[in-house]
């Protein structure tokens, strides 16, 4: 296992350690690992190209670290907790023993099927074991799974589907998701409708029964097919520079990007990370409410936790259901020890009431994490009181899907915390901050672009099928650094503030989305002209999405215009996407040379209106007074 620091001490000499020599650093908590061949190299790289090699040249296989090395001293320890949707519903269980059994015949099964390794598995499912269970197969025969988020409508899924050149999709029939039941095979079908020429076989894991369309031709059932296959299958040596896998997340522009992710340094770094920032012990049990559609749910709440032979619970359900009380049910139920969770479902469980939290049992919790956007100050410390009883340490963790595990984050216990701070760099990650022209800001108490100026060993590697636009969105803006997209605060002591996204990326209940992405999807409904997309700050959600549109022929109903709009988006990318506010506009904001001022409009949706700054230099600086006018309030 990894170094688990337990001091501050240690962990100030550590990380001074794992700066000065990177190399040793990390090759020592390399050697913890199963390697079936050693690495020739700890290190190479080069920023520019970008080209970052971490354990170039050795062997592994990252299920043999997250299953076979557990099964002498712990193979009957839990390795899984299901916790249905339905509280009624039984809970399942699988031992590492049983984990293990079931990945290798899921894996016999992929194999049956045709399934090579380096050839792409789309999965679209709920949060069941044979979501973790087909992800581990994959990598278990060094096929590489793009998971996409169940919540996508099968336009995004196609389009992911068609960029990865996926040879498989398995899916559910259908999902639940408290008292609603969402199909699901009927939305792969309809994305493999719109022309997936790449898929041959649409393997599909019953989850609920009920009908469903079946085409003999390339569907086949996960239980006719997994449960006859041998509990044996020998793990696929991998290169640690191979693929483990492809998860798109939303940028700045248009199309989402298939960020990479490989087998060796991301193992490392996500068990490191894990161990330490949980200070995970022997015997507890660690719940990371994420989807395992986000990387929050692939780094740690399957192989971070796996790898470091940790108790981990996956949650099918939601926050709400049956009531607001079901987080902390199930941190009584199973006696959590470190939980882990984000601000928009804090602020959201926040608004019904203390009662539901005071309704349970807490003490077993020690350690309580958050992520995916900012924790404001308030929700800060209802979480605090009102789950830690103020004695777990809250772990507000900055992270990025790029970025493969947690870079900026208090150690609980070790470090101090502070209400909206993600707090101190983990051992091996460089953060500094730079001035718009490049130029490092080396002073604490100052703000700045969030970089990063020497590689770990989970980082992006590339996005899928187009190296150049890794190269210009992460490592062309800042000549030697990886470029984050957030802008940060520094204190006095030199703990970190995440400010929030600096480039066109809105961050909706801790989900990522491009505002352009929206505004493309806006632009299909086939009265509109144009449209602006920003976001404004939501009380639960964080930031709302606040859409600018202009027509082409009046509407006479907006309200019937404005339901249609989000139908498109839903269509398009999915319901998470849905604009709050949708504001007619007889114009846009813009630069002579023709760029939309989002500066401006960004300002206005959040009523923000006195300072606007000059708006004379506008190419049409009068639309700005009818925006304000026709601004939308509540
Ligand atoms: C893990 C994840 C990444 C973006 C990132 C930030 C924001 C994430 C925090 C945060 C403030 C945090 N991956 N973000 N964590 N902002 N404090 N603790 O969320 O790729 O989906 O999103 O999320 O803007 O760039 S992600």
């Amino acid at each position: 296992m990894p170094l688990q620091i337990s001091s501050l001490e240690e962990y100030q000499s550590v990380y001074q350690q794992s700066i000065r020599e990177p190399e040793a650093f990390w090759a020592a908590q390399a050697e913890t690992f199963y390697w079936q061949k050693k690495w020739d190299k700890v290190l190479e790289w080069d920023f520019k190209k970008p080209d970052v090699k971490w354990f170039s040249g050795g062997k592994l296989n990252i299920t043999e670290n997250c299953l076979d090395r557990h099964l002498e001293s712990k193979g009957d320890q839990t390795a899984i907790i299901w916790e249905p949707n339905d509280p009624n519903e039984t809970v399942k269980k699988y031992t590492f023993r049983e984990l293990h059994a079931a990945v290798c015949k899921a894996a016999n099964a992929l194999k049956v099927l045709g399934i090579e390794k380096g050839d792409r598995v789309c999965f679209y499912m709920p949060m069941v074991p044979e979501l973790a269970i087909g992800v581990l197969a994959c990598a278990r025969i060094g096929a590489v799974h793009s998971v996409v988020f169940a919540g996508f409508s099968a336009n995004a899924l196609a389009d992911r589907i068609k960029d990865a050149t996926c040879k498989m999709v398995i899916c559910s029939d259908f999902n639940k998701r408290g008292q609603k039941v969402i199909p699901v095979k009927s939305v792969v079908d309809e994305a493999i409708a719109l022309g997936c020429s790449s898929v041959e076989t649409v393997l599909v894991h019953k989850n609920t029964g009920g009908d469903i369309v079946w085409d003999e031709k390339i569907d086949q059932w996960w239980h006719n097919i997994v449960d006859i296959q041998t509990p044996q299958c020998p793990a696929e040596p991998m290169d640690a520079e191979d693929m483990l896998f492809i998860l798109y997340t939303s940028g700045s522009t248009g199309k989402p990007k298939g960020v990479v992710h490989t087998c060796g340094g991301y193992m490392v770094y996500t068990t490191f990370s894990f161990k330490n920032v949980f200070q995970y012990k022997e015997g507890d049990v660690y719940w990371c409410t994420a989807d395992i559609g986000w990387i929050t749910g692939h780094s740690y709440i399957v192989y971070g936790p796996l790898s470091a032979g940790a108790t981990t619970i996956m949650f099918e359900g939601v926050p709400t259901f049956p009531d607001a009380g079901r987080f902390w049910q199930i941190c009584d139920k199973h006696k959590v020890n470190q939980f882990y969770t984000a601000p928009t479902a804090i602020r959201a469980l926040m608004a019904k009431g203390d009662e539901f939290v005071d309704a349970y049992d807490l003490s077993s919790l020690k350690v309580i994490g958050s992520v995916g956007e900012p924790i404001n100050e308030e929700a800060w410390h209802w979480y605090n009181e009102k789950v830690g009883k103020k004695r777990c340490p809250i772990v507000d963790t900055w992270w990025q899907t790029e970025t493969g595990g947690i870079m900026i984050t208090p150690l609980p216990n070790i470090t101090d915390t502070k209400p909206c701070y993600a707090a101190y760099p983990m051992p091996g990650i460089q953060p500094v901050l730079l001035d718009s022209d490049g130029n490092e800001i080396t002073e604490n108490e100052a703000e700045g672009l969030l970089c990063v100026r020497f590689p770990w060993p989970s980082m992006l590697r590339t996005t899928y099928g187009d190296h150049e636009r890794c190269k210009n969105t992460y490592f062309a803006a800042f000549e030697n650094h990886y470029f984050t997209g957030d802008g940060a605060r520094r204190d006095a002591d030199g703990r970190y503030r995440i400010i929030g996204r600096v480039d066109d990326v809105i961050n909706v209940s801790g989900h990522r989305m491009g505002t352009a992405e929206v505004e493309n999807a806006i632009n299909e409904h086939s009265n509109v002209v144009e449209s602006a997309v920003v976001g404004y700050p939501h009380a639960i959600k964080g930031q709302g999405i606040y859409a600018y549109v202009i027509v082409n022929e009046t509407v006479s109903d907006e309200t019937v215009f404005r339901t249609e709009v989000c139908e498109v988006v839903r269509r398009e990318i999915g319901a998470i996407a849905k604009p709050d506010k949708i504001q007619l506009v007889s114009g846009l904001p813009k630069t002579r040379s023709g760029k939309i001022m989002r500066r401006i409009l960004r300002k206005i949706a959040a009523n923000d209106t006195e300072n606007l700054g000059d708006v004379s230099t506008l190419l049409n600086p009068d639309i700005v007074e009818s925006v304000i006018e026709g601004r939308l309030k509540e």
